[in-house]
């Protein structure tokens, strides 16, 4: 089934639905301005063009008056969609909004798909797909770092970026199919060594992008980081201290939190969901209490964990129960940091020799005083990227699809670059290059399917 009719005039709300100062209604079609004129006060002309008129919008029968707004119409191609385009800006109350929605739907307008306007977009070559799908991504975005990444996707960084690697591509692949036509003569047309080393630098430009997606992908979906450990060791203490408000109730009542409480937070523009979890006590065996053992789902889940001891005390049987835990089900599966709270208290002397069996990352902190956070947030920040980080002005790769692409991409031309170094005919390493022309061409849009279009689009919200 298709699942749009370009021929038609859309319509649907482009901001949140709900009770508001403002509420956008946005027409997308041939027969916006006409539609919009039967239900507004005043004519709107195509010399209207990007002019926010007010008015009143009616009934189409003119016997009631709907809402006092103010109209904005876009003469295409100078529009989002490339098409005439028509914002309806009118008070944030469904019951108008929904009035006015029915009023065009009556006239012939169709209620827009998700994703709709944005694909019209694309069909009208206002952006490519890459484009296209950050549009999406800034509006899902969670942080300023992750918002720059897609605002510079948005612009066409990534377009230009595959672009200029295509260009190159296109370059050599033209050189062996005149090499082809020639083959007769035989006379060779480029020198292989050249070319040899042209692909090499195109995969090393491909290698950069790839890599940039082990941040990128964090950047735009976020990490989630777990709290574990015994009942009363500042597992709620150190999520107050990280999120910097009181978000879970500290007492020092062992058992304080009941179940899990989630809290979003950002470091360094990385947005990390925090777990803190019920404290994990002797139940551990049998898991019986519901709240340890929802804790406990969580791990598989998790990008990181924080294992949290107190610093002061000895440790006891529980501790050593719950080291034993996290050798037999967190190590080797996720990466996870101990964190010696309470150091304001003192440090017991058998503790850090226990804790350095476990063979990872150990950071004293207290999340009373904040001592040590600073270099608390460091660690987790070095675990979760390595040694890398994005540059401000960087093309990052957020999307699974594009990695994808790009992947097979590097494939293709990997091989190209084996075959023309062991002889192979040239037939077979001119659809390499063509392959790997191909897979670029995916992320870009310039190679897609109906169905790929509609699985992107689909994702979209209505509005968009
Ligand atoms: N001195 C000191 N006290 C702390 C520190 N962190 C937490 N506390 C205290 O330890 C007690 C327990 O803190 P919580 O944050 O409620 O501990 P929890 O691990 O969430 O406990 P449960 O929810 O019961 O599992 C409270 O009285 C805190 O004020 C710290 O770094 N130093
Ligand atoms: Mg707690």
């Amino acid at each position: 089934m298709k699942r749009f009719d370009s021929e038609d005039t859309i319509v649907a709300l482009s901001t949140p639905y709900g009770k508001g100062a403002i509420a956008v209604v946005r027409m997308s079609g041939s027969q916006s301005l006409s539609l919009v004129n039967r239900l507004f006060s005043r004519q709107l002309k195509k010399q209207d063009h990007r002019r926010a008129v007010p008015g009143e919008i009616w009934t189409a029968s003119r016997r009631q008056m709907l809402d006092e707004c103010v109209t904005t119409f876009f003469q295409g191609p100078q529009s989002y969609t490339g098409e005439d385009l028509v914002e309806i800006s009118c008070h944030g109350n469904p019951v108008i909004i929904d009035q006015i929605i029915q009023e065009l739907i009556q006239l012939g307008a169709r209620v827009a798909q998700p994703g709709e306007f944005t694909q019209r977009a694309f069909l009208n070559h206002k952006m490519d797909l890459s484009q296209a799908e950050a549009v999406a991504a800034v509006i899902e975005a969670k942080t300023r770092r992750g918002l720059a990444c897609s605002l510079r996707q948005l612009e066409g960084g990534i377009s230009q970026t595959i672009g200029s690697i295509r260009d190159e591509l296109i370059q050599l692949a033209s050189l062996l199919e005149i090499n082809l036509d020639f083959n007769e003569d035989d006379i060779q047309v480029y020198e292989k060594k050249a070319v040899e080393t042209r692909a090499l630098n195109l995969l090393e430009q491909i290698d950069h992008l790839l890599h940039t997606y082990d941040y990128g992908r964090l950047y735009q979906e976020g990490v989630k980081l777990l709290l574990l450990g015994k009942p009363n060791v500042g597992k709620s203490s150190l999520l107050n201290m990280l999120a910097q408000k009181d978000r879970a109730l500290v007492s020092d009542v062992p058992g304080t939190t009941r179940d899990y409480i989630e809290e979003f937070i950002q470091i360094e523009g990385f947005p990390i969901q925090i777990v803190d979890t019920a404290g994990i006590r002797e139940t551990l065996d049998m898991i019986e209490d519901m709240g340890v053992k929802r804790a406990l789902t969580h791990i598989e889940s998790s990008d990181l964990v924080l294992a949290i001891f107190e610093s002061h005390r000895q440790l006891d049987r529980d501790d050593c129960r719950f080291i034993e835990y996290l050798k037999s089900n967190v190590k080797g599966k996720v990466p996870f940091i101990v964190v010696l709270n309470k150091q304001d208290l003192g440090r017991d002397a058998g503790v850090l020799e226990h804790l350095h069996g476990l063979e990872t990352l150990l950071v004293e902190v207290s999340a009373k005083t904040g001592a040590n956070l600073p270099e608390l947030k460091d660690r987790i920040k070095q675990t979760l990227l390595g040694d890398s980080a994005a540059e401000q002005e960087e093309i990052v790769i957020t999307n699974a699809r594009h990695k994808e692409a790009l992947d097979l991409s590097r494939k293709a031309l990997q091989k190209f670059v084996t075959g023309i170094q062991s002889g192979v005919d040239e037939v077979i390493l001119a659809s390499e290059l063509r392959s790997a022309l191909d897979y670029l061409g995916e992320i870009v849009g310039e190679i897609s399917s109906e169905d790929l279009l509609n699985h992107i689009f689909g994702q979209f919200c209505i509005g968009k």
